[in-house]
């Protein structure tokens, strides 16, 4: 047989072979709090690393330009009836690649060329994909943002209702990257239908609390949802589309191929339909309920422990911290917490500094220490080597806590494995 057939990666390109080698134990030894994040099944694994990838198929099941889709077919229906029961709606498209080109696709299906979108401003929580001027978002349409209350840091909604009869948007969008609180679909649905707007939910972070209940569902709320399956859905690098509209659902499908994409990301497909069903198990209930409780833990202790969080603390899997207090940037707070071994990332928070390098937010999430099996007491324990470091880094001195804190987070991550620990 070829040795294209057989040779390992191994054999064939040492070099990346090292990477992923140094990827699964990089996994395997820090503990994951960016809150985009999760460690995904075995299975959906599989599926991501099956032949599938090898399929090229343009259209939708029953109707393709290529020969040859028959179990291509069957795992795309399976995924599109997987979400529609999931999320309780009539129409499901599981075909973007990302949650971005998800929403480039509902652009695509319901604006026109400047026409006004109205979303939640980056700094407050939104996300670049709502409208940010460096995103094409941004420069095809008129993008303006509503924001948080300065002192409750939750947001306005009284605020976004002047703010949406103001500027009259197409699409009023909900939803972000770091806005840690539950969001009110149905007073959202209100403002969008006084100014004649759609609703679109982007719940690209929160769709598996949604899956498993731990936060509303934006249906029957909204017009459209697009989301990720990455992040707490726990699933493979894509996006999906639902909707309840008959009347899109067509021109929905074009929007989407070939509005935006060509060929369909096959056994990506295969993955999304494994990690719906899996959503789909009375015990994911059980999963969104202990992230919930676990951001919580995390929240309370590092207050606790004089850290100051935004919002004051989190309904959901994300936690901002304000480190203006004690000094220090996002950026210096991730590169210290990174020293032993807890990964997370530097964010805004609302009214900070326009330059990323002065941002004085960081964003944790839990979704992915919380799949590993780390519960409450394990996330205090995480907030108190989080409040050491960061204690420690503000006057200089980090050096005298760092190898107590290494030492207490490779016990943790020992004490839960991953993939069996290989
Ligand atoms: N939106 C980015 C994040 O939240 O980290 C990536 O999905």
């Amino acid at each position: 047989m070829s040795a294209h057939f057989i040779s390992s990666v191994a054999d064939v390109d040492p070099i990346v072979d090292r990477a992923l080698n140094g990827e699964s134990n990089r996994q395997q030894d820090q503990i994951e709090l960016i809150a985009s994040e999760n460690i995904v099944s075995r299975a959906v694994l599989d599926a991501l690393g099956h032949a599938m990838t090898n399929k090229t198929l343009e259209g939708y099941p029953g109707n393709r330009f290529h020969g040859g889709g028959q179990f291509v077919d069957i795992v795309e229906q399976l995924a599109i009836d997987r979400a529609k029961k999931l999320f309780g709606c009539e129409y499901a498209n599981v075909q973007p690649h990302s949650g971005s080109q998800a929403n480039l696709a509902v652009f695509f299906l319901l604006l026109q060329p400047g026409d006004p979108i109205l979303s939640l401003d980056l700094a407050a929580g939104g996300h670049l994909s709502h409208g940010l001027t460096a995103n094409l978002s941004g420069r095809w349409f008129t993008p303006h943002h509503y924001s948080v209350d300065p002192t409750s840091e939750v947001i306005d909604y009284n605020a976004v209702e002047a703010k949406a009869l103001e500027v009259k948007p197409k699409i009023l969008i909900a939803g972000g990257s770091a806005y840690p609180r539950t969001l009110d679909f149905e007073r959202l649905s209100e403002i969008a239908k006084k100014v004649g707007a759609w609703l679109h939910v982007d719940m690209a972070h929160i769709a598996g609390l949604v899956a498993g209940g731990a936060h509303p569902s934006p249906f029957p709320h909204a017009d459209i949802v697009t989301c990720t399956t990455t992040k707490t859905l726990r699933g493979p690098r894509g996006g999906l589309i639902l909707t309840n509209n008959e009347d899109w659902f067509k021109r929905l499908q074009s929007a989407v191929f070939p509005g935006v994409q060509g060929s369909i990301h096959t056994q990506v497909v295969a993955a999304k339909a494994i990690c719906l069903g899996e959503a789909l198990q009375p015990t994911f209930a059980d999963y969104a309920a202990q992230i919930v409780a676990n951001a919580r833990s995390l929240a309370s202790t590092l207050q606790n422990r004089n850290i100051r969080i935004v919002s004051g603390g989190t309904d959901t899997h994300l936690v901002l911290l304000d480190l203006s207090n004690k000094g220090l940037t996002g950026k210096r707070a991730e590169i210290a917490l990174n020293k032993v071994n807890i990964t997370s990332n530097k964010n805004a928070i609302p009214n900070d500094s326009p330059r990323p390098k002065d941002w004085v937010g960081l964003r944790l999430g839990v979704s992915a220490a919380t799949t590993r099996g780390l519960v409450e007491t394990d996330f205090a324990e995480l907030a108190n080597i989080i409040a050491d470091v960061i204690e420690a880094e503000a006057i200089g001195d980090l050096d005298t806590v760092i190898v107590a804190a290494q030492r207490r987070v490779a016990r943790m991550c020992s004490d839960y494995p991953i993939y069996g620990g290989d």
